[in-house]
This record gives structure tokens, sequence and C-alpha cells, in this order.
């Protein structure tokens, strides 16, 4: 009862509220809703050239980053910890979330793709 009430009020009263210009142009765009979830790693995609565990770099021929606005290219990251190429060798399709670390492109996780 109280929605239906609600409801009419908006009914009556939004087209006063609105603007000429947004009558005009239709109603603006809805705001996405806000995820429910906490805001997930970027994860990419690519292939693994090249592992240097000694000099902790890794290269990847990777997909677009859009976490850090790259394309598609081959680049060597460094490697956030040796223990996250467990596993991975030249060759092994993986997904991957990048991240600038005090000016330091590095992967902070990784793992084979499926
Ligand atoms: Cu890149």
């Amino acid at each position: 009862m109280f929605a239906h009430r609600l409801l009419s009020a908006l009914l009556v009263s939004m087209p006063l509220a609105l603007p000429l210009g947004a009558l005009a142009q239709g109603t603006p765009p809805a705001t996405s809703p806000a995820k429910a979830s906490a805001p997930t790693a970027a994860w990419s995609e690519g292939v693994v050239k090249a592992i240097r565990k000694q000099e902790g770099q890794i290269t990847i021929a990777h997909g677009p980053l859009v976490n850090l606005g790259m394309g598609k290219m081959t680049m060597t990251f460094r490697l956030g910890s040796p223990a996250l190429a467990a596993g991975i060798q030249e060759g092994t399709p993986v997904r991957f979330v990048a991240e600038n670390v005090n000016g330091a492109l590095t992967v902070v996780a990784l793992q084979a793709a499926k």
C-alpha cells in the first residue's frame, strides 16, 4: 500500500522534476547496479615466453591488460615471487594479474590456464 502510494507520487511528480533537456532526450541511462562482491583482481591471459627465476622476470605474450591500459603485446614483467612460477614453463598458457608495483610492472598472481 505504501509502495503503491510512493509509486503514484513519483509518477505524478517526475515529469515536473525532470529538466526540459532530459525530457527532450529521453530519460538518462540508469546507473549500473553496484557489484555485490569485492573488487576482483584484473585477470589477463597470455602465453609464457620465458621465465628467469634468478632475475625474477617472466616474459609473457599477453592479451589486453585492462587495468594497465595496455593492448596485446609480448613483454617482460617482474615476477612478484618465484613461487608464482611453480609448474609454469615456457609455452604454458596462463591467466595472470599484473600490477604496477612501485613503477615496475609486476605479475602478482599467475596460474596455468585451464
Ligand atoms: Cu604489455
